[in-house]
């Protein structure tokens, strides 16, 4: 009985891990398992930030990163970037403070609900036009709302 009684609890005691361990990475895998499938493969994928003294960053920039920059000296960035036409391209849009907008008005793309802090909006389409494009923010977020463009270059 008592051999019994301590193999049950040795049991439950590895269920209880095998939960504690497996569950998070049960979730993690999904998570990156449902990215693979929402970018395609050779997608060009661009990073972009947004902020409202600083305009379009390019890559994942945190709050922590830009709070407390002074918006007079503010380094505007207009990032610049470069694919060939026919490429089916991926913004990964982010905010590090307010609610953005996104617009790519070339193609049609305009997000109408937000690129909120904190999450990930992915916006995709196929660059079947050559030319310089200039992509913005279309919700009003803050003085320097204006700062907010860059540019796509389509090669032919
Ligand atoms: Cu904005």
């Amino acid at each position: 009985m008592k051999r019994l009684g301590r193999y049950k609890e040795l049991t439950l005691l590895l269920l209880v891990v095998a939960i504690l361990v497996g569950l998070p990475l049960g979730i993690w895998a999904y998570d990156s398992h449902v990215w693979q499938e929402r970018i395609p493969a050779g997608a060009k994928v661009i990073t972009l930030t947004g902020n409202t003294y600083l305009g379009w960053l390019s890559g994942r920039v945190k709050g922590y990163d830009v709070v407390g920059v002074d918006e007079d000296n503010a380094n505007v960035s207009r990032p610049v970037f470069v694919v060939d036409k026919g490429d089916t391209v991926v913004f990964k849009l982010g905010s590090s403070d307010v609610i953005h907008g996104f617009s790519l008005k070339d193609f049609g793309i305009f997000i109408e609900d937000g690129v909120r802090p904190g999450k990930v909006k992915l916006v995709q389409f196929k660059a079947g036009e050559a030319g310089i494009f200039i992509f913005s923010c279309n919700i009003i977020c803050g003085d320097h709302h204006q700062n907010m463009k860059g540019v796509l270059i389509v090669r032919a």
